[in-house]
Parts: structure tokens; sequence; C-alpha cells
């Protein structure tokens, strides 16, 4: 009777860990596709204009941001603005790409992003600077933390140690 009754419990047990399981499996399947799903697709280019650090702040407060697979689409968006910062998801400065443009080039205060948008943050692999901009700091975890990379100019791939991990970034003449 006990065995029956301890039987009875196991395969309780047992169903209770394969629901667990299952359930755990359709979590991260589903956490994952999402992940992948909304992720910009490689052609997408975002125009995103800034405004420089105010007295008083540590990062550029976004004025506008438009996205689009056509670049035609963002000419109005990138006209009468200073181009600061390329970033893009692929080497070679290919891949997903935003565009950070200015009122005004770098200068000592420059540009501060605190923290990446979702459509670029952990995937940046290389990264162009214009008008003065020429001094970077790369930071693996938002709001100027964890590992940082002192850069200058130019750099077609962030380096092993960067890539795919940026998370905030300041550029400054
Ligand atoms: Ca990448």
């Amino acid at each position: 009777m006990e065995g029956t009754l301890l039987r009875s419990k196991l395969r309780h047990a047992l169903k209770l860990a394969v629901a667990a399981a299952l359930a755990a499996t359709a979590i991260s399947g589903t956490t994952t596709t999402d992940a992948a799903a909304s992720r910009p697709s490689s052609g997408t280019t975002c125009v995103i204009v800034l405004a420089k650090i105010k007295p008083g702040e540590n990062f550029s407060r976004e004025i506008s941001r438009k996205c689009s697979d056509d670049m035609a689409d963002l000419r109005e968006a990138r006209e009468a603005r200073v181009p600061l910062v390329f970033i893009h998801a692929e080497a070679d400065y290919k891949g997903h790409s935003e565009h950070y443009y200015g009122e005004e080039p770098c200068d000592a205060a420059g540009y501060g992003w605190r923290e990446f948008t979702w459509s670029i943050d952990n995937a940046v692999s290389s990264l162009q600077v214009f008008n003065g901009c020429r001094w970077s700091q790369m930071y693996a975890e938002v709001n100027y933390g964890g590992d940082v990379k002192y850069g200058v100019d130019n750099y077609p791939f962030v380096g092993h140690e960067m890539n795919d991990r940026m998370s905030s970034l300041i550029v400054h003449a």
C-alpha cells in the first residue's frame, strides 16, 4: 500500500518536473524568438538628432529619431544637422546602423549616450566619428560603467574586448 502511494507521489513529482521543464523551454524559446524578431533588419538605418549636453547633465537628449530601410526617407532628418557618430551592428560599418547628428560639432564636453536604445545595445561592432568627436569612451555597461575602452578616430572593428558589449558612450573633441 505504502509502495503504491510512493510510486503515485513519484509519478506526480515527475509530471511536475516535466511540466516545469517544458514551461522553461517555452519561455526561453519565446524570449529568444522575440529578441531576434525585434532587432531591426540589417539594412535599417536610424537617424537620431541629439541636443548638446546641458550643464548639470551627463547625457545628450534625443530631439528626434527616424528609422528606414531607404536612405532617401532620412534625407530631411540629416539636413541642416552635423554628423557626430555612426554606430553599426556589424564590422566595417555594416549592419543595422544608428546615425547620430547634433546641433553643433563636438567640443570638449561633447555628447554622451548613458544608455543605448534596445536596437543597438550590446550589438555595436564598428564606429565612425565626425566633426571633432575624435575621442571616445566606450563602456560595457549603462551609465558609463563597467569595462571602458578609450578610443580615437574611427573603428571598423571596436575590438574583441568591446565587440557586442557597448551600452554607453561619450565622444568629445
Ligand atoms: Ca555586432
